[in-house]
């Protein structure tokens, strides 16, 4: 059974992302929305989450959350089996593990991301496909993703954050990619994409789940290893940063 069409395929060899609009059952598309809703429930049992924020408007609000594919049973069962991972598996040509997964809240003010390509920040391997998730849907207001069309493998230059210099972001073309609840948007590691901030009123959240090819290794356990150390060395600190690189536009927070 096939879960990517030729058009699709396309689409992904000649732009390096492609819209899966029809992949998730409309069952598990109505249910996506309170699974995420879950994860923002204090849970004492559940110590492996980890939680950022930001500060907006002088309130500390939730910008994202990682590590809780074990924490529940129905997110674990959308990430390992059926129809998102057996597509990114056949947009990679190969089987595939999972490197980590994501949720970005983008509250009401959330900030936006600069100009970036993934494989900046995840340079243990050597390609990598993310799945994004709407969870809300993902419009120009409230910040959706933008991306520019790259089939190639290759880092384009960066400024000192490890984001796209503002020459090579400002002769992109962009392309903002509006979403339904439950859409998927595979990307590849080398897309450049960006976001605004959420200037409407309401969510805008998004799951985001990075594969790599199974022969690159299982890689998650000691990603999050990592992590969750370089989080614990942020301890004294008044906010800890959300990634690598400096691509986030907000003021990291704690609560
Ligand atoms: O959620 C967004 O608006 C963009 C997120 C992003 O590019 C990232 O987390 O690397």
């Amino acid at each position: 059974m096939s879960f990517i069409s030729e058009e699709q395929r396309i689409h992904w060899m000649t732009k390096g992302w492609v819209i899966l609009s029809q992949t998730l059952d409309a069952s598990v598309r109505a249910l996506v929305p309170s699974w995420v809703d879950d994860l923002v429930k204090p849970d004492p049992d559940k110590p492996r989450r980890l939680h950022y924020y930001e500060e907006v408007d002088g309130r500390v609000q939730i910008c994202r959350t990682e590590r809780f594919m074990e924490d529940h049973p129905d997110l674990r069962k959308l990430i390992t089996q059926g129809a998102v991972i057996n597509s990114v598996a056949e947009l990679l040509g190969t089987s595939v593990h999972l490197y980590k997964e994501k949720v970005n809240y983008k509250l009401p003010g959330g900030a936006g991301f600069r100009p970036h390509q993934d494989a900046t920040a995840y340079d243990q391997l050597s390609h990598h496909i993310t799945c994004l998730i709407a969870v809300d849907p993902m419009t120009s207001s409230n910040g959706c993703l933008e991306l520019s069309d790259y089939s190639s493998r290759n880092l384009l230059e960066t400024d000192g954050d490890g984001c796209l210099s503002d020459k090579v972001a400002t002769s992109l073309i962009w392309k903002k990619a509006e979403l339904r609840t439950g859409d998927i948007l595979c990307f590849s590691s080398f897309t450049p994409h960006k976001s605004a901030a959420n200037l409407s009123g309401e969510s805008r959240r998004a799951i985001y789940l990075t594969y790599n090819a199974a022969a690159e290794g299982d890689l998650r356990e000691s990603y999050y290893e990592k992590r969750a150390s370089q989080m614990a060395e942020q301890e004294s600190e008044s906010y800890a940063r959300i990634s690598n690189i400096g691509h986030f536009e907000g003021r990291s927070a704690k609560t």
